[in-house]
């Protein structure tokens, strides 16, 4: 029977990717992001090649519209096999003594309460079916603090914890749940987090080959095709020219 897939965060970087891996192995797939142009675009896309997909547009920060698409989603909410929680930015580069409150919260309700939103609507119906995936994104500053990194480095320590928080608690059920932890990966991900500054943004990968989206589609599409008795609990990816959160090399 096929697949379903539900992907947050679907309409750029590793989200984008991720969704046309899925499509590539043949799962129906649901799409969710903020922004309802590129939803339509990525929507189309992935019809042409074949792909039955739905797509939701909401800001999942906002509790709300999320549980809204939710409830759209009728019967079909209790069929998903697995999430991407992809959905996830980092909204500042300043230190913790002039860090905005607008960007913690930004970060906190994204990250954290977001993918808790989802998560808590799509879990019943895998524990019903005793089967799932859940594949939350997590990065390498969900296992080390950096300079200036404070807050997003936080909220990645929760997707961590919630990670493997899940994991116990839905053992008995059959239902898988994997983290993937990636370092520098060039997508729009730099330029959000220097408000639109490209300059900055392009700093943070000059000299090396940062990973790509694809990369890490790729890592998620070999995590959900292990054999059923195979979870992949977490996959650490990091660039070669990246040793860890502080340590890069560059030509
Ligand atoms: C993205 C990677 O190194 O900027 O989560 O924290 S890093």
């Amino acid at each position: 029977m096929q697949k379903t897939a539900l992907v947050t965060g679907a309409t750029s970087g590793i989200g984008q990717a991720t969704a046309f891996q899925l499509s590539k192995m043949g799962y129906e797939l649901i799409i969710t992001g903020r922004r309802a142009e590129r939803l339509a675009a990525l929507s189309a896309e992935l019809a042409e090649q074949g792909t039955s997909c739905t797509s939701l547009c909401f800001d999942i920060q906002k509790k709300e519209a999320v549980d809204q698409a939710m409830d759209e989603l009728g019967e079909r909410l209790q069929q998903i096999d697995l999430l991407v929680n992809n959905a996830g930015l980092a909204a500042t580069a300043e230190p913790i003594q002039s860090g905005d409150w607008n960007d913690w919260e930004r970060m906190i309700d994204t990250n954290v309460k977001g993918l808790l939103t989802i998560s808590r609507r799509i879990i019943p119906g895998m524990i019903e079916r005793r089967s799932g995936h859940i594949v939350n994104v997590s990065s390498i500053a969900g296992k080390e603090a950096y300079a200036n990194g404070n807050v997003y480095c936080a909220t990645k320590h929760a997707v961590e914890a919630l990670t493997k928080g899940m994991r116990i608690d839905l053992l008995p059920y059959g239902i898988k749940v994997s983290s993937i932890s990636p370092g520098m990966v060039d997508t729009e991900f730099s330029l959000v987090r220097y408000h639109g500054d490209q300059q900055k943004a392009d700093a943070v990968y000059q000299g090396l080959t940062p990973l790509a989206a694809e990369d890490i589609a790729e890592a998620i599409a070999f995590m959900v095709s292990r054999p059923p008795h195979v979870n992949v609990n977490d996959l650490l990816l990091m660039p070669t020219a990246q040793a860890s959160a502080v340590y890069s090399h560059r030509e």
